[in-house]
C-alpha cells in the first residue's frame, strides 16, 4: 500500500491539553520506518494547520471550539478526499477525537456505504444536547450517523454514516444520556465485557462481518483510550479496566489479516501526560500492526 499521513494537530475537542501534539510523538516513535519494514510506501503531508486556542477570543461552555472545529474538519475532509483520489491509504494521526468528524466525512465522498470500527472506552455519541462536559471530542460517532447540532455536519454534505455499520471495541464508560441514545442506535458495542467473555478473537470475528457486510469501504478510528492505562498512560481521559496491550495488538493483526480496513486514524495521544513516549510508541506499534507488521 501507499500510506499517507496526515498530521491533524488539533486539541479543541477536549480543552487544551496536549493530545496536539500527539502526531509528533508518533512520528518519533519511528513510524515511517515501522510501516517502511512491512513493505509499504509512506507519503507524510506533514501536518495540516490548526490554530492554537490562545488565539482566540470565545469562551464557550456549550458546543466548544465548534467553529474552529468545523473549519480544519473541512480541510481534513479534503485531505482525505485527495487520498484517495490517488489511491492512497488515508493514515490520520490525532489530535483528539473530534478529527473523525472531518475523517469520515472526507471517506463518505468516496465510499458511499462506509463500515466503521470504533476502538474507544467511550461512545463518543453525545450531542450537544446530551454532554455533560460539551466537549466535541464526545461527539464524533453522533455526528457521523446525522445526529446533534447542525453545525458540527456542515463537513457531511448531507451523506451520513449507517449506524448499523457502526462496530464499537472496548467501551467501558458511557455518559446516561449517551447510554440511552446508543441503546437504540442500531450500532453494535462490545463492550470490555463482551470482550472478557468471548474473547477478542472471536469479538473481531463478529465485528469484521458486521463492518464488511454491504459496505464498500471500512474506516478504523482508534482512540488510545481504549487501551488500559497502565499501557496507555499518556491519553487524557484514562479509564481502567481497558483492553490489554496484547489484546489491542491482536485486534488489529486480526483486522491487518482479513485486509478489510480502508482507512485508519489513531487519536488522543497526549505525551505531556505520558511516561518518555510509552504511548506515543504504543500508537506506532499497534499502527504497525493494523498495516500487516508481524513478529515473524
Ligand atoms: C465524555 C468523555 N463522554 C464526553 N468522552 C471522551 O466528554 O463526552 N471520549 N473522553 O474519548
Ligand atoms: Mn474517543
Ligand atoms: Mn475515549
Ligand atoms: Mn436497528
Amino acid at each position: 500500500k501507499t500510506v499517507r499521513i496526515i498530521g491533524v494537530p488539533l486539541d479543541y475537542g477536549a480543552d487544551r491539553r496536549g493530545v496536539d501534539m500527539g502526531p509528533s510523538a508518533i512520528r518519533y516513535a519511528g513510524l515511517h520506518e515501522k510501516l517502511r519494514q512491512v513493505g509499504h510506501k509512506v507519503i507524510d503531508i506533514g501536518n495540516l494547520p490548526v490554530p492554537v486556542p490562545e488565539s482566540r477570543t470565545k469562551n464557550e461552555t456549550h458546543l466548544k471550539y465548534a467553529d474552529e472545529i468545523v473549519k480544519v474538519s473541512r480541510v481534513l475532509a479534503r485531505a482525505v478526499e485527495k487520498s484517495l483520489d490517488e489511491d492512497n491509504y488515508p493514515l490520520i494521526l490525532g489530535g483528539d477525537h473530534s478529527i473523525a468528524i472531518g475523517t469520515i466525512a472526507g471517506l463518505l465522498r468516496k465510499f458511499s456505504r462506509l463500515g466503521v470500527l470504533w476502538f474507544d472506552a467511550h461512545g463518543d455519541y453525545n450531542t450537544d444536547q446530551t454532554s455533560p462536559s460539551g466537549n466535541v471530542h464526545g461527539m464524533p460517532v453522533a455526528t457521523a450517523v446525522g445526529l446533534g447540532h447542525p453545525a458540527l455536519k456542515i463537513p457531511f454534505h448531507g451523506h451520513f454514516v449507517d449506524p448499523h455499520k457502526i462496530v464499537y471495541v472496548g467501551v467501558r464508560t458511557l455518559d446516561a444520556d449517551e447510554a440511552e441514545a446508543l441503546r437504540h442506535s442500531g450500532a453494535t458495542v462490545f463492550s470490555m465485557h463482551e470482550i472478557d467473555r468471548y474473547g477478542m478473537r472471536d469479538v473481531m470475528a463478529k465485528a469484521i462481518d458486521i463492518v464488511t457486510d454491504q459496505t464498500d469501504g471500512v474506516h478504523l478510528s482508534f482512540d488510545i483510550d481504549a487501551v488500559d492505562p497502565l499501557y496507555a498512560p499518556g491519553s487524557g481521559t484514562p479509564y481502567s479496566g481497558g483492553l490489554t496491550e496484547r489484546e489491542a495488538h491482536l485486534a488489529l493483526e486480526l483486522l491487518a489479516e482479513s485486509d478489510i480496513v480502508s482507512s485508519m486514524e489513531m487519536v488522543e495521544v497526549n505525551p505531556i501526560l505520558d511516561e518518555h513516549n510509552r504511548t506515543g510508541e504504543l500508537a506506532a506499534n499497534l499502527i504497525a500492526s493494523a498495516l500487516g507488521h508481524r513478529i515473524i
